[in-house]
């Protein structure tokens, strides 16, 4: 998708600071953090909100959360707990239409969210 932020991410067209990556999946660091660990898990793939995932995506949906468990390894988040957390949808709070997993962790976190 010529104009999606996080496809210009994939193909470094733009710099993000990536903390790891599989095959399918990306994972960098949030340009505007909420905690200490703010990372965000993409597929490479263009997948513009949750309800638009398919069957034929469900390996790559799982790549996803794989690579957000080598995340929170590597951010030490371990025991200490942490959020993995998709917006969906304008009212959803989703700003960039790709989806992203937020890995978010390295403070204390309250529930529910706003
Ligand atoms: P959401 O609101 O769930 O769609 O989250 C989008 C996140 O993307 C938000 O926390 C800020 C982040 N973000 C927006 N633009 C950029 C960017 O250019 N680079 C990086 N690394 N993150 C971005």
């Amino acid at each position: 998708m010529p104009d999606c932020l996080f496809c210009k991410i994939v193909h470094r067209e733009i710099p993000a600071d990536i903390v790891c990556e599989s095959e399918h999946a990306l994972a960098f660091r949030d340009i505007s953090p909420v905690a200490p660990t703010h990372v965000l898990v993409i597929p490479k793939k263009h997948i513009a909100t949750a309800n638009d995932i398919s069957p034929e995506d469900k390996d790559v949906i799982g790549e996803l959360y794989l690579l957000a468990q080598k995340v929170i390894e590597i951010e030490g988040l371990i025991s200490s707990g942490h959020r993995l957390v998709m917006n969906v949808g304008a009212g959803g709070g989703q700003s960039v239409f790709h989806i992203h997993l937020h890995v978010i962790g390295g403070r204390s976190l309250s529930w529910p969210p706003g």
